[in-house]
């Protein structure tokens, strides 16, 4: 636009004389377009500053959070390295409890097996869940307590197949209760499943009454974990006494 009027007062004074008055409205215009300019100039200015500071904090806001995500990563790697060397230990200190127990646990009288200060019977006999329970109480016994992981390796490490143990629901759907009434905690093997329900799942698709009685194992699986099952199966089962029979 300057240059514009410039080249026009420039031809004007080629071709003609120009008039004082003409002269005063351009410069009058110059003015104008030289403040507009300037204006111009001062706003782009203002705005470059107010991008340059939103740009400095949010690199000030990226640096801070790459500097965290670094020590996430860097605690991140160190809890991964402590729980592999936990678990390492842990399962080497089972391994030696296992073979303990193997050494340990010794054949009693009549097919009971001593372990722990406890008494074990692994009945071959198959019966439904009350009546595998009646000849347990029937020695002195009841069915087996699982109350912790070396007597759930112990017993899984003496079947072949599902046996009863003394865990069940019947009272109240999912309020598990073993044979002495304590209640079941927190530590549990129930069988778990990636992509299915896992156990206990109350199955009712054969019987509508559902599962409410527990078992080392699945009758067409493994034995080191539990599983419910329709209380009137018969499977083997296994006993337990505190005391000596
Ligand atoms: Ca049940
Ligand atoms: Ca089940």
């Amino acid at each position: 636009m300057y240059l514009e009027i410039l080249n026009s007062i420039q031809l004007q004074e080629q071709g003609s004389v120009i008039s004082p008055k003409r002269t005063k409205v351009l410069l009058i215009v110059l003015g104008f377009a030289l403040v507009f300019a300037f204006g111009l100039l001062c706003t782009l200015g203002i705005l470059y500053n107010n991008k340059l500071g939103d740009f400095e904090s949010l690199n000030e806001k990226h640096i801070m959070v790459s500097k965290q995500l670094s020590v996430h990563a860097i605690n991140s790697t160190i809890m991964k390295k402590e729980f592999k060397d936990l678990t390492a230990r842990y399962n080497t200190l089972r391994e030696w409890l296992s073979f303990y127990d193997a050494q340990s646990c010794n054949l009693s009288v009549d097919g009971w097996i001593a372990c722990r200060g406890k008494l074990y019977l692994f009945n071959s006999d198959k019966l439904n869940w009350s009546s595998s329970r009646d000849v347990c109480v029937s020695k002195g016994a009841d069915l087996v307590t699982i109350t912790n992981q070396t007597e759930q390796d112990f017993v899984t490490s003496k079947v072949k197949e599902t046996h009863w143990i003394g865990l069940n629901d019947l009272d109240t759907e999912g309020h598990w209760l073993w044979v002495n009434n304590q209640p079941l905690n927190s530590l549990e093997f129930w069988m778990k499943r990636n992509d299915e329900i896992s156990e206990p799942d109350n199955w009712t698709k054969v019987h509508p009454d559902g599962e409410d009685c527990a078992s080392l194992g699945h009758p067409t699986g493994n034995t080191d974990f539990w599983t419910d099952a329709y209380c009137f199966e018969e499977k083997r089962f296994v006993c337990e006494a505190v005391a000596a029979i």
